[in-house]
């Protein structure tokens, strides 16, 4: 291996961490939706080639905690950055903000080798993107990066960059090894996701899902049950739907790509379970796996 080591990805909820982990590892590892606090947890995501290899840890974006959720969340992305190789900050190129400023600048004190990349490029005009880049020309990165890490455009180059930053190391990851996450801990990420993608407003904020159980009952079928913990009597009506009709859409959604990823069919079923204030009790927060491991 000539070129290894760990890079972070760092930046405001929304701005496309996860999409860009996501393409960089060429698999579904993170989860993404639209909703803000999308990642919960540092993920890892890893690419290898003949002699490199990128460890890449997806944070959950920045905020200002307001729960224990929450704060277990801003810890999970500093401590990504203890002991990396180099550093992508990332922002939306067509919403930069204080609080992005706020982060850039934070982040340039870190003595690894940085990139700034400006997400979301296919959304904005040139003018916009050339003025972008000037009000970071002398922000204290090693480079500034446009990319559309949905769309793909500047990830390749992105990656030959890292590679590029990289020091000499050992493989660091069995060359086939895309994540550190546990099967069980995906599909219970991509039942969430799909719940994300159909709840409002505060409703997705107060999500969890409990893996109860994930049994191999053939070579072709696979038994999953989960319950989707919810703040309020109120959320779970709107979870549930009209006739069930909610909890069957986001329940097929997942199944499909639970099935995927497990390469079996999938017996999926889902339960709804209020609990009050989840996000402040530290036994909750354990059973969803939101628990410093230290
Ligand atoms: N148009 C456009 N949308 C993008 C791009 N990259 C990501 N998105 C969208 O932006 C939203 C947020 O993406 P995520 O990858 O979940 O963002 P994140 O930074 O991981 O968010 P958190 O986990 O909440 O911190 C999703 O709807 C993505 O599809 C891009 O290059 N262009
Ligand atoms: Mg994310």
């Amino acid at each position: 291996m000539k070129h290894s080591g760990f890079v972070a990805i760092i930046g405001r909820p929304n701005v496309g961490k996860s999409t860009l982990m996501n393409a960089m590892v060429g698999e579904k590892v993170a989860i993404v939706s639209n909703r803000p606090q999308t990642t919960r947890n540092r993920i890892m995501g890893v690419w290898t080639e003949k002699d490199a290899q990128l460890v890449f840890l997806d944070t959950p974006g920045l905020h200002t905690p307001r729960t224990r959720l929450g704060e277990y969340m801003m810890k999970a992305a500093k401590d990504a950055l203890q002991g990396i190789d180099a550093l992508v900050v990332m922002v939306d190129a067509t919403a930069v903000g204080k609080q992005d400023d706020k982060i850039v600048e934070d982040m340039a004190r870190y003595s690894v080798k940085k990139a700034l990349v400006l997400n979301k490029i296919d959304l904005l005009k040139k003018e916009a993107l050339l003025e972008l880049m000037q009000r970071y020309q002398e922000a204290g990165y090693d480079d500034i990066v446009p990319i559309s890490a949905r769309g793909g455009d500047g990830v390749e180059h992105l990656k030959q960059l890292l590679v590029s930053y990289m020091p000499e190391g050992p493989q660091y990851f069995p060359g086939d090894t895309i994540t550190d996450q546990p099967e069980r801990l995906i599909c219970g990420e991509l039942i969430r996701e799909k719940a994300l993608r159909h709840l409002r407003e505060e409703v997705p904020h107060g999500i969890g899902v409990e893996m109860m159980r994930i049994e191999r009952q053939s070579d072709n079928l696979t038994e999953i049950h989960a319950t989707i913990y919810c703040e309020r009597a109120a959320h779970k009506g709107i979870i549930i739907g009209k006739q069930g009709s909610m909890l069957r859409q986001i329940g097929q959604e997942a199944r499909a790509d639970i099935e995927t990823l497990l390469g079996t069919h999938v017996h999926l079923q889902l339960w709804v379970k209020v609990r009050e204030d989840w996000r402040n009790r530290m036994d909750d927060l354990r059973t969803l796996g939101y628990e410093d491991k230290e």
